[in-house]
């Protein structure tokens, strides 16, 4: 018992840790917290670039992610990504994405994402795009995506260290 409850306590403590690395990029609206938006660099001559993070929702009613807009993107589109014949396809998602009550939704790569479309300029790794999310309950709410490296597959603790 005596060395059983140390442990339980530092498992308590990392998970403390854990919890509090997450807000440092995060965003509340209403009764949705949306953490860690990312997007990745782009390569020369790439005008397009997904958008991802993870939507929670807290209250008792489903919301849904109806659209977004960013002043570096021509336009800003919700994708799906489903495997056809082994070829990953993307297709554009009308009337909103939906995020259960007391459920969650995550836009990652190879599934749900923000699609920026005509970016006015290159993505840099480091910088972040600005964007406007609007949700069908919780209205308008301003994130920024940090932009990670080429090749991230998910969210990185310290790509956005400074914030
Ligand atoms: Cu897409």
């Amino acid at each position: 018992m005596i060395i059983a409850n140390p442990k339980t306590l530092l498992g308590g403590m990392a998970i403390g840790l854990i919890a509090s690395a997450a807000l440092a990029h995060g965003y509340k609206a209403g009764d949705l917290s949306i953490e860690h938006p990312w997007s990745r660099e782009t390569a020369p001559g790439q005008t397009s670039g997904g958008g991802f993070m993870m939507v929670l929702n807290n209250g008792t009613q489903p919301d849904k992610l109806m659209s977004a807009t960013s002043p570096l993107a021509a336009e800003v589109q919700l994708h799906s990504s489903s495997v056809e014949g082994g070829v990953m396809r993307m297709r554009r998602v009308e009337g909103g994405i939906v995020i259960p009550a007391k459920g969650r939704l995550e836009l990652k790569p190879g599934s749900y994402h923000i699609m920026f479309i005509g970016l006015k300029q290159p993505l840099r790794k480091g910088q972040q795009v600005p964007v406007t999310l609007k949700f069908q309950r919780a209205g308008k709410v301003d994130v920024k995506f940090t932009i990670q490296p080429i090749g991230s597959t998910g969210p990185m603790e310290d790509a956005h260290a400074g914030h």
